[in-house]
């Protein structure tokens, strides 16, 4: 159709000079895109009729079988609202007048502790793989905005998402930002950034940090929490300082591990308090409390929050945790009585267990005692959209049956507790699952007790498989340390690539396993690491891949592999994020129609008309399909 077009445009008929052409009849060359568009897709569609899908992760098929409803918000009158036309101004509006050292005094003055809602990012992170796709996410979009209008923030980008969406999801993480920002221009926008290691597993040139930060501030993040997974202060301070210079609001976070009343604990309340006294005079806006798996039980909530409270008075406090152990709710709630200013929730249906405690269960127990600014009504209507998610996702679901009370002995953070339970059930479970528990909990002595999140729950998490497949004890470890072959992430550790551990690195353990390996660090891996080369990057980017903005460098600085992956992809099979979910990871079916909005106003209607059989001499098979009406026809590879 394209070139019939094209031969009777009139000024082809006319032969008018070619330089022209292109300028002269745009509509032609953006029927010519969109027709590639629309292959690509068949491209991917037919690669799925005949070799299934191969997302990284999936059991099975999604359970939900036709389009999400999306819920009615109403108004304090029941009165339900017409959400496509712009939503109230809120909290982003005041940071966006005011700034970031306002915003943080008004955030503190507030009469209760506000809500940030990690459904984007933290709870499908913990729950579903960090799987959840844009599509999904903007279909909420509008009825967020006003539901959760009051919200302190939305969590939604950085963490796990940045890597996944590229590497599982074949998307760009900085057009899902773009998107979601559109979308909701009221509410602040919070991400998770590893501090030196940006979103990536060890640390990059700080330039590095600072070009990601800025770029990540320019396209949509308001609310930088930033942590270093030791709590190494000169760490930290690479990425708050890239978030002061790019004029973000800071939230420094401290790492809670493990219970700071246990008798003899290393991470005990006098090292929370130092801690944050190191971080309030590095300088941040806000100061975050990150428990990463739950550990923080009610009791020692109260006794933190109110210690930190009474220290730094004007400060605001914003606490995160993970309801594994069923506490979350209680501490949470021991948390806003003790004076937090923010705490994380999840709606309820992306909620619990390894996930953020439940919104509407927190804002229920505190009874108006103390306000959150957001209708209880509000968390359960947009919830029913997100239980529909959840049999959409099902097929990246650990069958987590129920809370897990011994991640206070074990103490893996929620996201990876999902992640090694569902490692362990791809392999039988029982035994298995018992096994790595207990390995985790004696690597971590090993390495000397270390804070346990991205990236050092890696090296504890691979450091127990390692134990447990090669059927190593502590002891086997310690005296065969300079003879076994360790997996990368505990060399870097050793190395010190990730920072310094508290109390230093377990000695002789440390010259042992890196012994002739790698070098051992003494300072912070960013003094050691030059400096990239942005613009030659780029140039070099560009030589290599179309369409290569900033943006793209950002993602390339952080995961080179998974960039160039993730643009060899796009060149086959184009913008994957606009299918919807069901038929990004279902064969289509035969007749069923497949309506994919590809931009506003353009809408693609596909049917799979039939799979052809097996050619023996190329081993290909053709897939027919139906595209708006007319016949299409792809060649794909059988993979079986
Ligand atoms: C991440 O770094 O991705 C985390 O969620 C840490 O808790
Ligand atoms: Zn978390």
């Amino acid at each position: 159709p394209f070139l019939l077009a094209l031969l009777t445009h009139p000024v082809f008929m006319t032969s008018e000079c070619w330089t022209t052409f292109i300028d002269d009849t745009p509509e032609l060359f953006k029927m010519l895109t969109s027709q590639n568009r629309a292959q690509k897709l068949l491209a991917y569609l037919g690669d799925l009729a005949v070799n299934g899908s191969s997302i990284k992760g999936q059991i099975g098929l999604p359970k939900l079988h036709k389009e999400a409803d999306i819920p009615s918000i109403t108004d304090i009158n029941g009165d339900v609202i017409d959400v496509s036309i712009p939503p109230p101004d809120g909290w982003r509006q005041f940071l966006l007048e005011k700034g970031p050292e306002q915003f943080a005094q008004q955030v503190r003055a507030f009469p209760g502790c506000m809500i940030m809602d990690t459904t984007w990012r933290d709870a499908h992170q913990s729950l579903l793989a960090t799987r959840v796709r844009t599509i999904d996410l903007l279909n909420i979009a509008p009825a967020t905005s006003y539901a959760l209008h009051h919200a302190f923030a939305l969590e939604c980008w950085g963490g796990a998402t940045f890597d996944v969406s590229m590497r599982f999801l074949h998307e760009d993480p900085w057009q899902r930002l773009r998107k979601l920002r559109k979308a909701v221009p009221n509410i602040p926008f919070s991400m998770l950034l590893r501090g030196a290691n940006g979103v990536a597993y060890s640390s990059l040139p700080d330039n590095a940090i600072d070009h990601f930060v800025k770029q990540a501030k320019d396209t949509g993040v308001d609310v930088f929490r930033v942590f270093d997974a030791l709590n190494d202060i000169e760490q930290l301070k690479v990425g708050v300082d890239a978030v002061k210079k790019a004029g973000g609001v800071v939230e420094a976070t401290m790492c809670y591990s493990g219970d700071m009343l246990k008798p003899g604990k290393k991470y005990n309340l006098e090292y929370y308090i130092n801690l944050a006294t190191e971080i309030v005079e590095m300088g941040t806006h806000i100061l975050a409390v990150k428990d990463m798996a739950g550990t923080l039980k009610p009791t020692a909530a109260k006794q933190l929050i109110s210690a930190l409270r009474r220290k730094f008075p004007s400060l605001p406090i914003h606490v995160h945790t993970h309801d594994s152990a069923g506490t979350g709710v209680a501490s949470m709630v021991a948390c806003a009585r003790a004076g937090a200013d923010v705490v994380d929730c999840a709606v309820n249906s992306m909620s619990g267990m390894t996930s953020q405690p439940s919104m509407s269960a927190f804002i229920a127990s505190l009874d108006g005692e103390i306000e959150t600014g957001i209708p209880e009504a509000n968390a359960r209507e947009i919830d029913a959209y997100w239980a529909e998610m959840r049999l959409l996702y099902s097929c990246f679901e650990a069958d987590l049956k129920g809370p897990d009370p011994e991640v206070y002995q074990h103490e893996i953070p929620g996201g990876q507790l999902t992640n090694l339970l569902f490692q362990a059930q791809q392999v039988g479970l029982g035994e298995k699952w018992v096994e790595t528990k207990k390995a985790y909990e004696a690597a971590n002595r090993l390495l000397g007790d270390i804070v346990k999140v991205t990236p050092t729950s890696k090296v504890v998490g691979d450091l127990a498989q390692f134990m447990v497949s090669n059927k190593l004890s502590s002891e086997d470890v310690e005296r065969l340390a300079s003879e076994l072959d360790f997996p990368d992430s505990v060399l870097d550790f050793f190395e010190g690539l990730m920072g310094t551990p508290y109390g230093g690195f377990p000695e002789p353990l440390r010259t042992n396993v890196i012994s002739g390996k790698r070098r051992k660090l003494t300072s912070r891996p960013g003094l050691t690491l030059e400096p990239y080369n942005i613009p030659a990057i780029r140039e070099d980017l560009e030589a290599r891949f179309s369409k290569v903005t900033e943006n793209d460098v950002a993602s390339y600085n952080m995961y080179p592999k998974v960039y160039e992956a993730y643009k060899k992809q796009q060149e086959l099979y184009g913008d994957l994020s606009v299918l919807p979910t069901r038929n990004f990871l279902s064969p289509p079916k035969i007749d069923e129609e497949i309506h994919v909005t590809i931009e506003q106003g353009k809408t693609l209607i596909i049917k799979c008309m039939a799979v052809g059989e097996l050619s023996q001499s190329s081993g290909t098979r053709e897939v027919y399909f139906e595209l708006n009406g007319e016949m299409r026809k792809v060649t794909v590879e059988d993979k079986n």
